[in-house]
């Protein structure tokens, strides 16, 4: 297709969501890790919309206080002349792109009228919902009336393309189409409202999926708001993408458009230049692993860390959706053969999600505690021994080794003894390292598959119900950091537009396991054929029931246990070597397609 454009023409691109500067789930991954690829290609012709919250941006946002003479820093200037909040700046992160955000109070009562036209213009109802529905519109509207002003001023000598990404940022669109605003949409969904719901509440919901009657389920579910919100700007952007072709089919169903493009999410990776450097910071981060297990399981009994895989899985806590029932069930189905086996080597899993919680466990932080002072006191044991026994040294004329014992104070071995009884404890190790507010389905299924942490199982589990950071006591790691130190990823998510955690994994050279429900696995699927001997383990979940897919994802886990040292480290080396692929280098074409083409339907 020729290009219909003036080539004359200056090109703006503006991307919208409600994660610019405010973190929340997924899709401030995609956008944050993506803007350096962005400003490479647009340089400043690249400007991002998004809500003001002060504590928030406090940390990533700094003011342009001078009059900078752009096209945006006059729209900005208008808006706050006619009483509208609109703070403008540079994000700080790398590419350092220039943002605008929005407070959305400043729009006050306005917000009813804005309101009452969603009603009167397409019947999307807005009565009694919640908040955040409000503030979605209020944001909408306030990144409504800025590009209108922008087309306005700018568009005769300027071609405006603009990426919303989720129906967060996107309640305006409708209006901006009505309007015939002269700018160019691209709406991108990260998920759809009712697949989100429905997979996680309706059993065999992708058998079910095009039966499904999106205007019922939505009111069923409370949801009609959002998701005519979303439906509306799917189907009248000029471009309308999602990021999986597992996601494309709800799509169909629930917003009644067949998305034109797929966009898949990458990452900004910077790898080293040194082969091997990855590998010793898993050998770095597995010790610090290594001490918060000692600590927690070795007061009731020991194993030979040397002989010890850590796996782990993470996400949001939507039980069934990510996978985490599967992968309960799959660690009581490997414990079993792992017995059966008679195999020293020992799994521990980590649980990794966010649910509500009073404190840590008291008795998790005491146990940690005192394995640190049992350290402290070796280290001073060890600091007398060796001075002594090199003063001994020097002076004797034994060429012998002496009695070691006698270089240690009374007070020092009566201080270890102490510690080291106090540490031991003839109760189980616990499951969960939290005090949770109330016992969640988590803590159910792992009682319901017994893997309570009996000194016999060959699998351990720890439920850690908050995400990792480093300010954490028991790992003192940032999440970066824990997945360096673990040996295998397992995601076998059952709803999953995306995924991000594989491919976080992959690029630090960590194996993984995904499925073929997640967009992630379906795409690695697409691209590679030899995946499962790179490291990349793909659970059909499409086909096999939940029996089936636990039985294989048992058999993957297994099968990674028995590997050797080596063979794990080829692994790494393997996995790791296809991080590339996802950069944002190599998927930021994709994008650029749905732009130009966005531009082009705007034209005619
Ligand atoms: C890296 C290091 C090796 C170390 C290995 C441990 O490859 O370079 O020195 O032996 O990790 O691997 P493992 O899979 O046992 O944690
Ligand atoms: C969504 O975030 P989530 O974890 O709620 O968007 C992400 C970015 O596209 C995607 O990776 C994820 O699968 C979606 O579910």
């Amino acid at each position: 297709m020729e290009s219909l454009l003036s080539p004359s023409k200056r090109k703006l691109l503006i991307e919208v969501a409600w994660e610019v500067c405010n973190q929340v789930g997924g899709i401030y991954t995609v956008i944050r890790s993506k803007v350096p690829s962005m400003v490479e290609k647009w340089d400043t012709d690249y400007i991002l919309l998004g809500p003001y919250f002060p504590q928030r941006a406090a940390v990533e946002f700094e003011p342009i206080t001078h009059d900078d003479g752009t096209e945006i820093g006059r729209v900005v200037q208008s808006m706050r002349s006619r009483g509208l909040e609109v703070q403008y700046g540079h994000w700080l992160i790398t590419g350092k792109p220039r943002v605008v955000l929005f407070g959305i109070q400043s729009l006050g009562p306005a917000i009813e009228q804005v309101k009452y036209q969603l009603w009167e213009r397409y019947q999307i109802s807005t009565l009694g919902v919640e908040d955040l529905v409000n503030q979605v519109v209020g944001f909408g509207e306030l990144v409504r009336i800025f590009l209108t002003e922008l087309a306005a001023e700018s568009a005769r000598h300027v071609d405006i393309a603009v990426h919303f990404h989720e129906w967060m940022a996107s309640s305006g669109l409708p209006d901006l189409r009505r309007d015939n605003v002269k700018v160019a949409t691209v709406f991108t969904t990260h998920a759809t409202m009712l697949g989100r719901y429905l997979a996680q509440n309706e059993s065999g919901f992708y058998g079910k999926l095009p039966f499904f009657d999106w205007k019922r389920e939505a009111q069923h579910y409370n949801i009609e708001a959002q998701a005519t919100i979303e439906r509306l700007s799917a189907q009248q952007s000029h471009v309308f993408t999602t990021v999986s072709d597992v996601t494309a089919r709800e799509c169909e169903v629930f917003l009644g458009r067949v998305p034109d493009l797929i966009l898949p999410n990458g990452l900004n990776i910077v790898r080293f230049t040194a082969v091997h450097e990855f590998q010793n910071l898993h050998v770095k981060f597995k010790e610090r692993i290594h001490e918060f297990v000692m600590g927690h399981f070795f007061q009731s009994y020991s194993f030979d860390l040397e002989k010890t895989l850590y796996f782990f899985t993470s996400g949001r806590f939507e039980f069934s959706n990510k996978g985490y029932d599967i992968t309960l069930e799959a660690l009581a189905r490997l414990n079993w053969k792992m017995r059966e086996a008679n195999m020293d080597m020992t799994v521990v899993m980590f649980m990794i999600t966010k649910q509500p919680f009073r404190s840590i466990n008291p008795d998790v932080l005491h146990s940690r505690a005192l394995l640190d002072e049992i350290q402290e006191t070796c280290k001073a044991i060890e600091n007398q021994l060796g001075d002594k026994l090199f003063l001994n040294a020097a002076a004797g004329e034994d060429i012998n080794l002496p009695d070691l014992n006698q270089f240690v104070d009374e007070y020092w071995r009566l201080r270890l003894r102490r510690t080291i009884q106090s540490f031991k404890t003839k109760q189980l190790p616990p499951f969960v390292t939290h005090d949770l507010v109330e016992e969640d389905d988590m803590v159910r299924f792992i009682r319901q598959v017994q893997l309570v942490n009996n000194a016999h199982d060959r699998v351990k589990v720890v439920y850690h119900p908050d995400f990792i950071s480093s300010t954490n006591p028991l790992f003192g790691l940032d999440y970066g950091q824990f997945v360096r130190g673990c040996h295998l990823g397992v995601f076998p998510s059952y709803y999953e537009p995306w995924g991000y955690t594989p491919l976080e994994c992959v690029v630090r050279g960590i194996p993984t396991v995904t499925s073929d429900l997640s967009g992630f696995g379906d795409f690695i699927m697409q691209i590679m054929r030899d995946y499962e001997n790179r490291g990349i383990y793909v659970v059909n979940r499409k086909t096999q029931s939940f029996n089936e897919a636990a039985d294989q994802l048992a058999n993957i886990m297994f099968r990674f246990v028995r590997l050797s040292q080596r063979d794990r480290i080829t692994q790494r080396n393997r996995v790791e070597n296809i991080a590339e692929v996802f950069d944002w280098t190599n998927l930021r074409s994709y994008y650029d397609t749905a732009h130009d083409l966005a531009l082009k339907r705007r034209k005619p």
